[in-house]
């Protein structure tokens, strides 16, 4: 039997390059070696300000990008977080067996406190809990994420030896895998690419604007003219070169930066270029699933239906252990 993988993604906004790289580009690639749950995390969005008038589109445009980026939802589950609430339920039971210092340790939660200064609210505390659920609920081994949540795979960990100390063995201790781009930088060059910061190439963004965003994009901040050398090994762009353009132009970009034979401008436009040609087949997909809205619903009730057969023995053991009726 293949072990289970879960992970999941927020309907916060545009998914973009980092979201890719860091995790959906993992979750393609390990398809057929795990029996894979892929989540709209919809109960995660709502912990931050939005308006209620986007979040259905955000939710469907977030499974039509994962489809054309390669989500066969024939090979693996796809569903909206909000559609099984046994993960709520399981979130509740979990929160009497964390720890508050645990919690208040967690780097996202002071990061998005300050970017939400004026909705500081329990959901955001609590978040890695929900997160906790979600994985442990279907008894998940493998969590392919970015760096940005591994603190929150560890803490799960502590949760399942706690939970199995006091209840009796339960969860097993999920793993995160993390893909050799698990930290994208934005193209202002000063934090991870974030759906929230603006600071992102969308799957979906157009060749006019891809080249738009790109030539504004931050790199070498030492190399001021042209005539300047460069150093790739600093340079966001470089990195992003690693994992969208061709070997021997990496090797060739590598060697004529640091001789100045090459511009910051010519360069862009070669990353352009090969994050158009990476980008396009999925925007081309995008645009002709998102159009037909009914098929998405099928297939994200389709992955719920499923995902409620395992949860519901999930619960019934877990209250069974805790001596619930
Ligand atoms: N910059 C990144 N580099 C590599 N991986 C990333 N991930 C996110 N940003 C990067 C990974 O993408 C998966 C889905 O992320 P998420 O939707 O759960 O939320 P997030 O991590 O908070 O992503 P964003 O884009 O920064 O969203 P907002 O701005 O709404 O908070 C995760 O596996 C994540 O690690």
């Amino acid at each position: 039997m293949k072990k289970r993988l879960f992970s999941g993604i927020q309907p916060s906004g545009d998914v973009h390059i980092g979201n890719y790289l860091g995790a959906i580009k993992n979750w393609v690639r390990l398809i057929d070696q795990y029996e894979c749950i892929f989540c709209i995390v919809d109960y995660h969005a709502v912990t931050i300000e939005y308006n209620p008038k986007d979040m259905q589109k955000r939710i469907l445009n977030a499974a039509a990008v994962n489809i054309a980026s390669g989500l066969d939802p024939n090979r693996c589950i796809v569903f909206v977080q909000s559609y099984v609430p046994e993960h709520t339920e399981l979130a509740w039971i979990l929160n009497t067996i964390t720890p508050m210092g645990h919690l208040e340790r967690m780097t996202q939660f002071k990061d998005k406190s300050k970017q939400n200064a004026e909705n500081i609210n329990a959901g955001l505390f609590t978040y890695p809990i929900l997160q906790a659920a979600d994985i442990l609920i279907y008894k998940s081994e493998a969590v392919p994420v970015g760096e940005d949540q591994v603190q929150h795979i560890e803490l799960a960990r502590e949760i399942v030896r706690k939970f199995n100390t006091r209840y009796g063995e339960t969860f097993p201790e999920p793993k995160e895998i993390l893909s050799e781009a698990s930290r994208i930088m934005g193209l202002d060059g000063k934090a991870k690419m974030s759906k929230s910061l603006g600071n992102y190439i969308s799957l979906v963004e157009t060749p006019e604007s891809i080249g738009k965003k790109l030539s504004t994009a931050v790199t070498d901040e030492n190399r001021k003219r042209r005539t300047d050398a460069g150093n790739p090994d600093v340079c966001n762009l470089f990195t992003l070169h690693k994992h969208f353009s061709k070997n021997e132009q990496i090797e060739t970009i590598n060697a004529v930066c640091r001789t100045a034979e090459i511009g910051c401008v010519e360069c862009k436009k070669i990353l352009s270029n090969n994050i158009i040609e990476t980008l396009t087949p999925i925007r081309l997909k995008y645009e002709h699933l998102v159009n037909d809205q009914d098929y998405l619903l099928n297939i994200l009730h389709t992955g719920a239906k499923r995902c409620k057969e395992i949860v519901r023995d999930t619960m019934s053991e877990v209250k069974k252990k805790m001596g619930l009726i």
